[in-house]
C-alpha cells in the first residue's frame, strides 16, 4: 500500500530517527509500503521519515534501465563504515522537495553496514548513483536534506517556494 510522502518544510523531516530494535511484521509492512511508494513516485530511494515513520529504515533501487532486473533494497539501521576521499557531484532531487534540484558533492564510494529484513547484519560497497542515493537516504534518517548542503540564500529560496506550494495544495484540497 502506498503512503503519502511528506513535503518540506515539515518538522518530522528534521528529526533524528530511532534505531529499529527488532525486525517485526510492522517493520516488514513499512518496508513493503515504502518500496511501493518509491516505485510509484517514481524515485530511486525513500527514507522512513519521508512517510512520517521516524525509524532508521530506508529503501532504494538505483536500476533505472527498464530492460534490467530491478534490485529493491531494504536497509535497516544503516551505518557508513568507510567513505572514500575521492568525491563525486550529482544533481540531486528529493521526493519531499519536488521539482528542485542542486549539485551536491559527496564521497564517491561508501561501505555501508545494515540489518536486512531477515534480521542479519550485512555489508556492501556502493559507488556511482548507489553511493549518492544511500548517503542522501542516510542523511534523511539524521534529519538532513540535500538543501542543507546549499548556501543559506538558495536554501531559503527553495523553502519559501515549497511553503507557497504547500499553501496552494492546502487551498485546493
Ligand atoms: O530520498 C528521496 O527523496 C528520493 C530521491 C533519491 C535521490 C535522488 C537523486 C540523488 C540522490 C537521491 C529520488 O528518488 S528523487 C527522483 C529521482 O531521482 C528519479 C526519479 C525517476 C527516475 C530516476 C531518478
Ligand atoms: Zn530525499
Amino acid at each position: 500500500m502506498k503512503r503519502p510522502i511528506l513535503l518540506h518544510p515539515d518538522p518530522r523531516l528534521k528529526k533524528i530517527c530511532d534505531p529499529v530494535a527488532q525486525v517485526t511484521a510492522e517493520i516488514g509492512q513499512l518496508a513493503e509500503d515504502m518500496l511501493a511508494t518509491m516505485y510509484d513516485a517514481p524515485g530511486i530511494g525513500l527514507a522512513a521519515p519521508q512517510v512520517g515513520a521516524l525509524h532508521r529504515l530506508l529503501v532504494m533501487d538505483c536500476i533505472k534501465d527498464p530492460e534490467k532486473a530491478p534490485r529493491p533494497m531494504v536497509l535497516i539501521n544503516p551505518a557508513v563504515t568507510f567513505s572514500s576521499d575521492d568525491t563525486s557531484v550529482y544533481d540531486e532531487g528529493c521526493l519531499s522537495i519536488p521539482e528542485h534540484y542542486a549539485e551536491v558533492t559527496r564521497p564517491a564510494m561508501v561501505r555501508v553496514e545494515w540489518t536486512g529484513l531477515d534480521g542479519k547484519r550485512q555489508e556492501e560497497e556502493f559507488d556511482g548513483l548507489w553511493a549518492t542515493c544511500v548517503q542522501h537516504e542516510i542523511d534523511h534518517l539524521n534529519g538532513k536534506l540535500f538543501i542543507d548542503y546549499l548556501g543559506p540564500l538558495k536554501r531559503q529560496m527553495i523553502t519559501r517556494k515549497m511553503q507557497k506550494l504547500k499553501r496552494e495544495m492546502a487551498r485546493e484540497s
